[in-house]
């Protein structure tokens, strides 16, 4: 447990429903310094310090409750010390509801050339410009409490699940200090730090980390190492068996997850918090999440069609725009088309989470989430 200081938690979360139809589903309420935000809840991603297309008074008009920002593209650009000096990052997007922090590990692996990987942390070269780097527990805590997010996550290593059990059994007891590491170096002041728990697919890897993890009394806890190329049933497989060991009066999140699909069924497994780039990746290729499917807004067969994107849809999108135009802004590839299709689908993918905890609140979870799966299958097809 190492540090024994009693200091009230900033983001307390309060457990208020547990579904009663038979899912691990939880209705919530995080409560941080920035306000409250319901759970289940779905974060937009805000990388580089904008949710890509759409602006802070658009997340507002959407109720986007919390967004996410990411360590490693801050401290490359413009620097966390530069932030810092604009008053910290709520300020500087003009963002005044919750934020949450990436830790940079993660990024390191994903989007960094060369790096390599000791005890004392990732040294690597930043992908804009080949400058040599390092980032440590210590140095990401240092950068994420000078962004100055709500929530800011430990430093650690998502290995591959191609690397051998010996890798992977060195790679969890190196996150295991490095929490340790994170934690010392956490001041408490302003930012509540959330644990990561690894282990890929394997449950005795999985469960001997939960517990590692664990043991360090956190405000929140978040599952990472899914998502990273194993088949969607592998995953709800392993969260469904992974979720449950973490505690019951503390948040859950899962990392980088997902389509809609996913969001659905990872709540009936008592995930809380979701985030990914989907919504606003795809909405810049031109895809759209419809209830009726998925919507490919290039295609020729809208040229002529008044329709909006989605007739159930009460986006200012749908309420304003016809398939065509949408089209026409797309192929034409206006600015525009990025913006109307990211407010689309970051409607969706809220709305979808406020249904979601409608349907726990009302103890109809497990029908809903059925429902939810087979219109998914049908509309495949
Ligand atoms: N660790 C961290 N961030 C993440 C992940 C992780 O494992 C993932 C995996 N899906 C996404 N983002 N720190
Ligand atoms: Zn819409």
């Amino acid at each position: 447990k190492g540090d024994t200081r009693v200091a009230p938690s900033l983001v307390r979360y309060e457990l208020l429903h547990e579904d009663a139809s038979g899912t691990r589903a939880r209705r919530g309420r995080l409560h941080t310094p920035h306000g409250p935000v319901e759970t289940p809840i779905f974060m937009p991603v805000g990388t580089v310090g904008s949710v890509k297309g759409v602006g802070p008074d658009d997340l507002l008009t959407l109720d986007a409750q919390i967004i996410l920002g990411n360590t490693y593209h801050l401290m490359l650009r413009p620097g966390d010390d530069l932030v810092g000096h604009m008053g910290g990052l709520h300020r500087f997007i003009s963002w005044d509801r919750p934020m949450l922090t990436d830790s940079g590990g993660f990024q390191v692996f994903s989007l960094s050339e060369k790096r390599k990987i000791t005890e004392e942390g990732a040294a690597f070269q930043s992908h804009l410009d080949g400058r040599h780097l390092m980032l440590s527990p210590e140095r990401s805590i240092e950068i994420q409490e000078t962004l100055g997010a709500d929530i800011i996550m430990a430093f650690d290593e998502c290995p591959p699940s191609t690397e051998s059990r010996a890798y992977l059994e060195k790679s969890l007891a190196r996150t295991t200090r490095w929490l340790h590491r994170c934690v010392k170096a956490w001041s408490r002041e302003r930012s509540s730090l959330f644990g990561i728990v690894q282990g890929g697919l394997d449950q005795e890897l999985r469960k001997r980390h939960t517990e590692e993890v664990c043991a360090v009394d956190l405000p929140g806890y978040a599952l990472g190492g899914y998502a990273v190329g194993e088949t969607p049933e592998a995953m709800y497989e392993g969260v469904a068996w992974s979720a449950p060991l973490l505690p019951r009066d503390k948040p859950r999140y899962l990392m980088g997850v997902g389509t809609p699909v996913d969001l659905v069924t990872c709540v009936e497994h008592g995930v809380d918090m979701f985030d990914c780039v989907l919504p606003t990746r795809c909405a810049r290729n031109g895809l759209l999440f419809t209830s009726e499917g998925k919507l490919v807004i290039r295609n020729a067969t809208w040229a002529r069609d008044e329709r909006p994107a989605d007739p159930a849809c009460s986006c200012y999108t749908c309420r304003n725009f016809s398939r065509a135009y949408l089209r026409h802004l797309f192929v034409a590839g206006e600015i525009l088309a990025m913006r109307l299709n990211s407010l689309h689908n970051l409607h969706y993918f809220l709305t979808l989470m406020k249904q979601v905890r409608e349907a726990i609140a009302e103890d109809r979870y497990a029908q809903f989430a059925r429902d939810f799966r087979e219109r998914a299958r049908a509309q495949e097809t």
